[in-house]
């Protein structure tokens, strides 16, 4: 690939932010609070659209419900369009109510269950009000110690509130059912990795598809070999990108190994999961999942669609002919060799060369800090409640 394919395939990777991002976060222990932050879920379009502004690479807001509930939803998707934005994928939470204590959807309590339902039904019908194409969907059930509940009777109930869900989707939209192995149960999460996930996601049909959050996975899983895999079968709908040193840390993506990220990206665009063809004409849905704690939001947002963008300009850079030639002559250190003089290549000259010709300031994180955003947001977004998880 030359180098003007490669900033064109670059420059058409679209990177959805998360709006939680930029509310006030932080960990179990304390909420950091962090001024000029967002009081609604306008002023969170508001900062997202700086985000996009500086790179042209993140078009569209997920949103989560309840956090960003809103009296007009038709309204909030108005005002996403008024500065260049779209809603995107739409994240129920089934994890913030008393209710939920023994679980959402897999509750012992058919109450409760349909309390959930309901709730994932009510996303539904936030989908249609904002043009959301996407159900996001995760959920925080599981049981701490072995005995607490019936495990088949967990993934019975599930099914039936997924069936339930799917049945209700929209035409032209997708449910994507996300994993976590851990968190906040202990002993067993109902929805633990993509094979449990997948399971019900080929039970369900064509529109159900696994969600990889880069953050929840055991220390050392290959994921790029189930990113892999999954989009062989059809069923890789998006990411939540991240980081983690640990746990799920939600840090910068591409922050602890840059490495790791460059061979999802490498996974994904041999794949085909960069093309808008992949998925059935669905197209895979990067999106980024993380919190700022202690760094300013919009700017770390900024830095993390760059983080992904490089990423994948390295995995394009890979040279696929070469790397043929090195695996079918069973020559180990020549494929080795392709794949790191991609990955150490700088790839950021030639970024700064894309958003040139993007008509973009090419140092984007820079331009963002010198445009005086951040000092206006500081000093208008005095009083009134800031959004975050408290
Ligand atoms: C859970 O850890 C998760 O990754 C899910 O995507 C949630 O919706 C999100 O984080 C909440 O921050
Ligand atoms: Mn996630």
């Amino acid at each position: 690939m030359d180098s003007g394919q490669l900033k064109q395939a670059v420059g058409r990777l679209k990177i959805e932010t998360p709006s939680w991002a930029y509310g006030n976060s932080g960990t179990r222990f304390k909420v950091f609070g962090q001024p000029g932050v967002p009081r609604s879920p306008y002023e969170k379009l508001a900062d997202a659209a700086q985000v996009h502004a500086f790179t042209a690479a993140a078009p569209s807001v997920a949103l989560h419900i309840p956090w960003d509930k809103a009296d007009d939803y038709r309204d909030l998707a108005k005002a996403a369009d008024e500065v260049g934005l779209r809603i995107g994928a739409i994240n129920p939470n089934t994890f913030g109510d008393d209710d939920y204590r023994l679980g959402s959807v897999c509750n012992p309590d058919r109450r409760v269950r349909r309390k959930a339902v309901e709730h994932l039904l009510e996303c539904i019908d936030v989908m249609e009000q904002t043009g959301s194409t996407i159900l996001s969907l995760w959920f925080a059930d599981g049981t701490n110690y072995p005995g607490q509940d019936d495990l088949a009777a967990r993934q019975g109930r599930l099914e039936e509130a997924l069936s339930e869900v799917y049945g209700a989707l929209p035409a032209g939209t997708r449910m994507l059912l996300e994993y976590k192995f851990f968190e906040p149960a202990f002993y067993a999460t109902d929805v633990p990795d993509w094979g449990t996930s997948l399971l019900h996601c080929l039970r369900l049909g064509e529109r159900a598809q696994v969600l990889v959050d880069t953050g929840h996975h055991a220390p050392g899983t290959n994921i790029e070999f189930l990113v892999m895999a999954l989009l062989r079968a059809g069923k890789l709908g998006g990411f939540h990108f991240n980081s983690r040193f640990y746990a799920d840390d939600d840090l910068i993506v591409g922050a602890a190994d840059p490495f790791q990220l460059f061979r999802i990206m490498l996974e994904v665009a041999r794949g085909g999961g960069l093309e808008p063809s992949a998925n059935a004409g669905a197209g895979v849905a990067f999106m980024l999942d993380q919190c700022h704690n202690l760094e300013e939001k919009i700017p770390a947002q900024i830095r993390s669609v760059m983080n992904v963008q490089e990423a994948t300009a390295k995995a394009l850079l890979v040279d696929a002919d070469a790397l043929a030639v090195a695996q079918r002559e069973g020559n180990v250190l020549a494929a080795q060799d392709v794949l790191m003089d991609a990955f150490n290549t700088d790839v950021r000259p030639l970024l700064a060369e894309m958003r040139a010709d993007q008509g973009l300031d090419p140092d984007p994180v820079a331009a963002y800090l010198r445009s005086g955003y951040g000092d206006t947001i500081r000093a208008e977004r005095v009083g009134g409640t800031a959004m975050g998880w408290n």
